[in-house]
């Protein structure tokens, strides 16, 4: 048998639109609308680099079925930059790129195979001597829905090459993910393959090593959700099928949650300056992206109060983001900090512990509050009676049912605050009062 190299790859979705960000000016819009072509451009780069003898992109090449004729023909220049030099690319459609998806009808270069909608194989040669080296077998979504276990319909290797499984599906029902392509890791391990390629989910991760079955990421996050670098593996076999993963990063906008407690703090500008500082230590790990991240406000202090109003945090949200996108139009975004978005989840000085154990009606209130917080999924609970006025509009409902339950969650506790700081606000202006 002989070495071979290969870059595993999945989850591109080219020209993912990025509707749901605000704030961003013409120049940042644009580059952030362009990320995923960069990162397509960074996949081309690294193949040529590292000299790779062929490419495996697990499907969801395109974001939407609906596919639009810049991510054509930005994904077509890419492939023929691989062409020259001879790198071979093999690759299957996925539940947001079926076959059936509306797009030009383009003649593929003879260097980049496409699989149908039926499981079938097609044999890698290395670039350097035309040598043999592994079995490709795939399948492309024949339409969005795929909801049988297609893996368990991939033929039996046939042959001692090293046999590699390129596959979109969600294995073992991650409950975070659609379920397309359902099968369980015990199936993938008996189909006797060396290295499942997955693709589906986006976050990195490897299911096993023996077999190998990986899931690469998507190679650009798109939203809050899809934190930490993105990227691709490049796999290298030896000529006793040991197989080396590497991750390589492509990403050139990076997410993150990051957390800006106000415990210590007395007043706004010194919380202010504790935001600033974790902004630099953010910018100084991801010199090279620009990082978009959440900062979630958390801990107890006064500072709560100034901060709950609104416009202190719009204020300086504005001028943050002034000054980052200013800077970022000098330096190409690189090293940048854009804040997403604020989310408040700290609250006023109160020692929720003794409250807890008070004999008031704060201390009732609040035990309800806690008690119902751990009721979130029960039809009779405070949360599901709350919203249910809201579900009869249509469009309101549609919101709701993308609603996760930590921000359900999230909601309980910003009323527990609420309350809470309102009734021992007035508690304490009347014992002003009186005294
Ligand atoms: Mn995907």
């Amino acid at each position: 048998m002989a070495s071979f190299r290969f870059i595993h790859t999945a989850d591109l979705h080219l020209d993912s639109p990025f509707i749901g960000i605000s704030g961003l000016d013409d120049s940042l819009r644009s580059f952030v609308q362009d990320s995923t072509f960069r990162a397509l451009d960074q996949l081309v780069r690294l193949a040529m680099d590292q000299q790779v003898d062929f490419i495996v992109i697990s499907g969801d090449i395109y974001d939407s079925s609906n596919i639009s004729l810049r991510a054509q023909l930005r994904f077509m220049e890419a492939l023929e930059r691989l062409g020259k030099e001879g790198i071979a690319v093999y690759a299957i459609h996925g539940n947001h790129d079926p076959l059936d998806s509306t797009k030009l009808s383009m003649t593929l270069p003879s260097h980049v195979h496409v699989f149908g909608g039926e499981p079938a194989s097609v044999t890698a040669v290395r670039r350097s001597d035309r040598e043999e080296v592994a079995v490709i077998t795939g399948m492309s979504y024949p339409t969005s829905k795929v909801t049988d276990n297609i893996a368990i319909r991939y033929p039996a290797p046939t042959s001692g090459l090293y046999q590699i499984g390129l596959l979109h599906a969600n294995v073992d029902g991650d409950p975070q993910h659609e379920t397309y392509g359902p099968c369980s890791k015990k199936d993938l391990i008996h189909a006797g393959f060396h290295y499942w390629a997955l693709g589906h989910i986006h976050s990195r991760r490897t299911l096993q090593e023996s077999p190998y079955i990986v899931y690469p990421g998507n190679i650009q996050g798109r939203h809050v959700r899809e934190t930490g670098p993105k990227g691709c593996y490049v796999v290298d076999v030896d000529e006793d099928f040991n197989t080396k993963l590497c991750f390589h990063e492509l990403d050139s906008m990076r997410w993150n949650v990051v957390e800006a407690p106000i415990d210590s703090t007395q007043d706004v500008d010194a919380w202010r300056l504790s935001l600033e500082r974790i902004l630099t230590h953010t910018a100084r790990e991801n010199p090279e992206q620009l990082s978009m991240i959440r900062v979630r406000i958390t801990g107890r202090s006064p500072v709560h109060r100034q901060l709950e109003g609104g416009y202190v945090l719009d204020e300086l949200l504005a001028d943050l983001r002034r000054r980052e996108a200013a800077k970022g139009r000098m330096s190409g975004y690189r090293g940048c900090v854009w804040i997403e978005s604020f989310t408040l989840q700290s609250g006023d000085a109160i020692d929720t512990e003794r409250l807890l154990q008070e004999d008031s009606f704060a201390g009732d209130l609040l035990r309800l509050a806690r008690q119902e917080q751990g009721r979130l999924h029960e039809p009779d609970g405070v949360a599901a009676r709350s919203v249910e006025p809201l579900l009869e509009h249509a469009e309101i409902r549609s919101l709701l049912d993308d609603t996760s339950p930590e921000e359900m969650l999230d909601w309980l506790r910003r009323a527990e605050e609420l309350t809470l700081g309102l009734l021992l606000r007035d508690r304490s202006q009347g014992e002003g009062a009186g005294a």
